[in-house]
C-alpha cells in the first residue's frame, strides 16, 4: 500500500508520496516534477498530462485545459459563459443543467463531463505513481479549493472514482500547505503561539489561510479566496494588450482565430514568466496569422500598470483572512508565498504593504501542497506511523438546514455550522416529530458563495417513523466529515411511553431502567432510516458506466502505445542490423543472403513509411519476426564465434 498527496491544479500536477523519513515528488514519464493538467483526444488514442500539453496548440479542439474550473457548475450561471470562451473546445448545457464537452475522437463525436476529465487526469497520475512505486495505488489525499461546494466535493470524489482512487480525505489547498510548513516547525511552544498567513496564488484561484501553530497541533484560524484570480488573469491582460496592437499594427483580428489565439496566449504566458526576471520582455511569434510574423516588447513597468486592478483585488481577500480571523497584524508572525502564479514581483510588493512585512518564499512554492497532502495520507493511514499531530480545519462557508417546519436549528437563519467552525465536526439535533419529515442543507450565505452557485446542498428524507406517542423525539447526527461534506449519519426515535407491563421487581432490569419503570415510563429507541437525494450527484450507475468508458479508453491508449512500441522495435532493428551485416556480421553470411538481408531491410524501411506507416501490432510484430528468420543464423554463428575468442582470452589470463 502506498501513501500518495496529490495537487490537481489549473495548470500543473503534482504528485507526492510519504516514505518511511521522507516525503518525495515523483517524476513523470518525462522526468518532470510537474505534470500539466491537460487531456487531450488524438485520432486513435489520448494524450494526457505532459503529452497532452504538448498537443494543446496543434489540436486545440479536442485538448481539454483546466477542466477544475468546470467541475460542479453549471452551464448558466452567471459569468461562466465569459471563461467558456477563453476555451477552444465546444461545450454545452447537459440535461441537468451542468457542462459537457464535446470532441471528436477515433472518427466520432464523444462527450463527456467534467467529471470524467477529472478522472482521466486522475488515472493518468494513479499510473505515474504506480510505475514509479511499483505497487498499485489507490489511497490518497487531494488537495481541492477552500471555496468548493459540497457538490464539487462529492464531484471530486466520484471523478476519484472513475478512476479507481479512494481519497482518505479531501484537503484545502492552504491546509495541506500549512500542514507541511507546521509540522516541521520546532520553534513553537504552547506559551507562543505562532500565527502564520499562506497565499497560494495559482493559475486560475488565490487562496488565503491564517493558522494557529502550537504544541502537537494546528488549527486553521480563517480562510478567504478570490476563486477567479490567478496568473492566467495576468495572461488575458498581456494578450488583449497584444491583441488589440497587432489588429492596428498587423491589421489582424486574433479573437476570431483559434489557433492563433491559443498560439498567442501561451506566448504571453511566457512572456509574463519572463517578465518576473527582466525589466523588459519580447513577443515574437512566426506566422500567427494570415500568414504573418508578428513582434513585440513590454516593460515590466507597463505591465504592472495593465495590471493595477487585479493587483488591487488581491488586497481584498488578503483584508478580509485577517478581519475574520481578528486578528491584529502584530499577531502575525510570518506570511508565506506559495503557488507558481505568485511569482510576478508586484505581487510581493503588494503583499508586504498589506501585512506590514516582506512575504516569506520558504516554502516550496510548487510542491507545498502535494507535499502535505502525502503528509496527512501518511497521518490517516494505518499502515504509517506519524508523530501524533493534530489537524484542524476551519469551514469556509457557514452551512445551515430547513425542515419541513421552517429552520431547524437554534442559531438565526438555521446556522447548523457557522463560517469560521472547526471540521470534522458532529452535531446532534433534537427534533419533535411523529411523521416522516425533510431536512435540507443549505449555504446559508449565498454572497460567500463563489460565482453564484446553488446554495442547494442535500435533501436527506428521514423515515417512516413509526411512533405510537405524541410524546417523541427524533435524535439526527449531523457530520461535517473529513472531506467538508455534510452527511446525516443517523436518526433515533425516543419515545417516551407509559408502560404498565413492566414490573419494578423485574430482575433483568438495570436500577436506572427500574427507576423509570417505577415511575410507570419507558424508553424506546428506535433507528430511523435516512435517505438522500443528493442535488445534480452522479448516480451509482453513472459512475459504474463512467468506470467502464474509462477502462475502456485506457484500453484503446495502451493499445496505441504497444503498437507504437513494435513500430519503434521494427525500425531500429532495421537500422541496427543493416549495419551489422555490412560490418560485424559480414564474415558470416555469405554473399547471396546479405544481398537478400538488405533488400529486405530496404523493403521493410520503405513500408514503415508508406503503407506500413498506421498498421496493427501484430503486423509490426510479424514483420519483425520474419526478418529475424533470415538475420538470426547469421547472428547465432556470429555470437559463437565472439565466445569462442572470449573462451581463448580467459585461458590465457
Ligand atoms: P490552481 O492553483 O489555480 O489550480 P495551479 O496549481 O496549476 O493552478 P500553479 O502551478 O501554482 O497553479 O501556478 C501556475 C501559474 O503560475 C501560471 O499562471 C503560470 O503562468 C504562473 N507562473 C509560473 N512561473 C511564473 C513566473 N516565473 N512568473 C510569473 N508567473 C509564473
Ligand atoms: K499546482
Ligand atoms: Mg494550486
Amino acid at each position: 500500500m502506498s501513501v500518495v498527496g496529490l495537487d490537481i491544479g489549473n495548470e500543473n500536477c503534482i504528485i507526492a508520496v510519504a516514505k518511511q523519513r521522507s516525503i518525495d515528488v515523483l517524476l513523470n514519464e518525462e522526468s518532470k516534477r510537474e505534470t500539466p493538467a491537460a487531456v487531450s483526444f488524438g485520432e486513435k488514442q489520448r494524450f494526457i498530462g505532459s503529452a497532452g500539453a504538448a498537443s494543446a496548440t496543434m489540436n486545440p479542439r479536442s485538448t481539454i485545459l483546466q477542466v477544475k474550473r468546470l467541475i460542479g457548475r453549471k452551464f448558466n450561471e452567471p459569468g461562466l459563459e465569459k471563461e467558456l470562451k477563453l476555451f477552444p473546445f465546444e461545450t454545452f448545457e447537459s440535461p441537468d443543467g451542468g457542462i459537457l464537452i464535446r470532441l471528436q475522437f477515433m472518427g466520432e463525436v464523444h462527450e463527456f463531463t467534467p467529471i470524467q476529465i477529472l478522472g482521466m487526469l486522475l488515472s493518468h497520475l494513479k499510473q505515474i505513481a504506480e510505475k514509479n512505486l511499483e505497487m498499485p495505488v489507490s489511497e490518497c489525499v487531494i488537495g481541492i479549493p477552500s471555496y468548493f461546494t459540497d457538490l464539487q466535493r462529492r464531484a471530486y470524489l466520484d471523478a476519484a472514482a472513475i478512476a479507481g482512487l479512494k481519497p482518505l480525505r479531501l484537503l484545502h489547498d492552504c491546509t495541506a500547505t500549512a500542514l507541511g510548513y507546521g509540522i516541521y516547525k520546532t520553534d513553537i511552544s504552547n506559551s507562543s503561539p505562532v500565527y502564520t498567513v499562506f497565499v497560494d496564488i495559482g493559475h486560475c484561484d488565490t487562496q488565503i489561510c491564517i493558522a494557529l501553530f502550537e504544541t502537537g497541533q494546528m488549527k486553521i484560524i480563517s480562510h478567504a479566496f478570490d476563486c477567479s484570480l490567478g496568473g492566467r488573469d495576468f495572461d488575458e491582460v498581456l494578450f488583449n494588450h497584444f491583441a488589440s496592437q497587432f489588429k492596428e499594427r498587423y491589421n489582424i483580428d486574433v479573437f476570431t482565430n483559434i489557433k492563433a489565439s491559443v498560439r498567442l496566449r501561451a506566448s504571453c504566458e511566457k512572456l509574463k514568466k519572463v517578465l518576473s526576471a527582466n525589466a523588459e520582455a519580447p513577443l515574437n511569434i512566426e506566422c500567427l496569422m494570415d500568414e504573418k510574423d508578428v513582434r513585440g516588447l513590454i516593460k515590466r513597468e507597463e505591465f504592472e500598470k495593465l495590471s493595477s486592478d487585479l493587483l488591487e483585488r488581491i488586497t481584498v481577500p488578503c483584508r478580509k483572512v485577517l478581519a475574520d480571523s481578528g486578528l491584529t497584524l502584530d499577531k502575525i508572525n510570518s506570511v508565506e508565498l506559495v503557488g507558481s502564479g505568485s511569482r510576478i514581483p508586484a505581487i510581493t510588493r503588494i503583499l508586504a504593504s498589506i501585512f506590514n512585512r516582506e512575504p516569506s518564499r520558504t516554502i516550496n512554492a510548487s510542491e507545498c501542497v502535494a507535499r502535505g497532502c502525502a503528509l496527512q495520507c501518511a497521518m490517516l493511514s494505518p499502515i504509517f506511523r506519524v508523530r501524533e499531530y493534530e489537524v484542524q480545519d476551519s469551514l469556509p462557508l457557514s452551512i445551515g438546514f430547513l425542515s419541513d417546519k421552517g429552520p431547524v436549528c437554534t442559531l438565526s437563519n438555521g446556522v447548523l455550522f457557522p463560517k469560521g467552525h472547526p471540521f470534522p465536526s458532529v452535531k446532534i439535533l433534537t427534533l419533535h416529530r411523529t411523521n416522516m419529515f425533510n431536512m435540507e442543507a443549505f449555504y446559508v450565505n449565498s454572497n460567500e458563495l463563489p460565482s453564484k452557485l446553488s446554495p442547494q446542498i442535500n435533501t436527506f428524507t428521514i423515515g417512516p417513523i413509526q411512533c405510537h406517542t405524541n410524546m417523541a423525539k427524533v435524535k439526527v447526527r449531523v457530520q461535517l466529515n473529513l472531506h467538508g461534506i455534510v452527511k446525516l449519519d443517523s436518526a433515533v426515535l425516543i419515545e417516551d411511553q407509559l408502560d404498565n407491563s413492566v414490573t419494578t421487581n423485574d430482575p433483568h432490569l438495570t436500577s436506572e431502567q427500574a427507576g423509570v419503570a417505577r415511575r410507570g415510563k419507558a424508553v424506546k429507541r428506535l433507528e430511523i432510516p435516512i435517505s438522500e437525494s443528493v442535488c445534480d450527484g452522479m448516480k451509482r450507475d453513472e459512475i459504474a458506466k463512467a468506470e467502464e468508458k474509462e477502462r475502456w479508453l485506457m484500453q484503446q491508449d495502451l493499445k496505441m502505445e504497444q503498437t507504437k512500441d513494435k513500430k519503434n522495435a521494427l525500425e531500429s532493428y532495421v537500422y541496427e542490423m543493416r549495419d551489422k551485416i555490412l560490418n560485424a556480421y559480414r564474415s558470416f553470411a555469405n554473399e547471396s543472403d546479405r544481398e537478400e538481408i538488405s533488400r529486405k531491410l530496404q523493403q521493410t524501411e520503405d513500408w514503415l513509411y508508406e503503407d506500413g506507416m498506421d498498421e496493427t501490432e501484430n503486423v509490426y510484430v510479424e514483420k519483425l519476426e520474419d526478418l529475424k528468420k533470415l538475420v538470426d543464423p547469421i547472428e547465432n554463428r556470429y555470437k559463437d564465434e565472439e565466445a569462442r575468442v572470449q573462451a581463448a582470452k580467459d585461458l590465457l589470463k
